[in-house]
């Protein structure tokens, strides 16, 4: 990733930008709580954590509309916690407790929302993109204006199903931003090692759909990005896609041991790209923000998690009777 361009005056306002600034913070260190508690043994089995990618999901969250539907992956808390899903509820659902948002029978990868239009994590690699469309589909049906944001990854975007959905949704001009995460990993895989050329998002162009690439540690410039790409959409041009180029600092999941890249590579990006840096300087640089209102921030979004993680801990586990319900047959 090329060094950081120079900070442009953001074209937001300084309560905007301390929102951000907010909404990255309880991401990650809800992320690093999520950590804690899963090698205490509090959480079983898969984990994906996504420290680093922050900017994505808020940039692009502050580009949505009431109504507007997002679905992705398993690496799927931050998307949860920016489209305001309750920090207790996912945490419980993590340590598998009745409180959780499945009640908690579904774990890190299987949680949903009706009210917020969330609608999962999916552990299957790129399942969600032709989910996505549907859901794009059906508000096209209502005429409703509403778009759907489809998140993926950078290895999922060389699943077969992911052409198989671009194409139908430029056939019937869907409302859909495609957002590929390109954190540049899959699980050990470099990009590089897996995918014939270094950008993606141009894939698109086979089909007959636009993007473009965006900088996924700069969350204004992701904002601007997602509010480009929901004009097009409700403009009834089809869909579009964002190629947002971020980084995962962590493991694949809680059980991957990082050999496939240099500590120095995470620690290189750590200091001079982190997104919650970035708009902490800007923040401070601006003069809209003192140290102490940071502090504040960092006070109040400390206790958020410490109390999504007590409630994680007191939430009974669920009943037995309760393998018997939420099943079709
Ligand atoms: C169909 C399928 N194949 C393989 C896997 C195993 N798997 C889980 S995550 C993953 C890597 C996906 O990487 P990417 O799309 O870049 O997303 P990231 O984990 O970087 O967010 C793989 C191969 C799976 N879950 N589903
Ligand atoms: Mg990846």
């Amino acid at each position: 990733m090329a060094a950081r361009k120079s900070t442009k005056k953001p074209n937001v306002s300084a309560e905007e930008l301390k929102e951000y600034y907010r909404e990255m913070l309880l991401i990650r260190r809800f992320e690093e709580k999520a950590g804690q508690l899963y090698g205490m043994g509090l959480i079983g089995g898969f984990c994906h954590l996504y420290i680093g990618q922050e900017a994505v999901v808020v940039g692009l969250e502050a580009a949505t509309e009431e109504g507007d539907k997002r679905v992705t992956s398993y690496r799927d808390h931050g998307h949860m916690l920016a489209c305001g899903m309750n920090p207790d509820g996912v945490m419980a659902e993590l340590t598998g407790r009745e409180g959780g948002y499945s009640k908690g029978k579904g774990g890190s990868m299987h949680m949903f929302s009706k009210e917020k239009h969330f609608y999962g994590g999916h552990g299957i690699v790129a399942a969600q993109v032709p989910i996505g469309a549907g859901l794009a589909f059906a508000d096209k049906y209502k005429d409703n204006g509403r778009v759907t944001f489809t998140y993926f990854g950078d290895g999922a975007a060389n699943q077969g199903q992911v052409y198989e959905t671009f194409n139908m949704a430029a056939l019937w001009a869907l409302p859909v931003v495609f957002v590929i995460e390109n954190n540049q990993y899959a699980m050990g895989t470099s990009q590089q090692r897996s995918t014939s050329t270094k950008d993606i998002y141009h894939r698109g162009e086979a089909f007959g759909i636009a993007g473009e690439i965006v900088d996924g540690m700069d969350v204004l410039a992701v904002k601007a990005a997602g509010e480009k790409a929901t004009a097009h959409c409700r403009a009834g041009k089809g869909p579009y896609i964002l190629e947002v180029k971020t980084y995962r600092y962590r493991g694949h999941s809680m059980s991957d041991p990082a050999k496939y890249r240099t500590r120095e590579e995470v620690q290189k990006v750590r200091e001079e790209r982190d997104p919650i840096e970035h708009v902490r300087e800007l923040l401070l640089s601006g003069k809209h923000a003192s140290e102490d209102d940071l502090k504040a921030i960092d006070k109040d979004i400390k206790q958020i998690v410490n109390k999504a993680a007590d409630f994680s801990k007191e939430s009974p586990e669920p009943a037995l009777d309760e393998l018997w319900t939420d099943i079709y047959a």
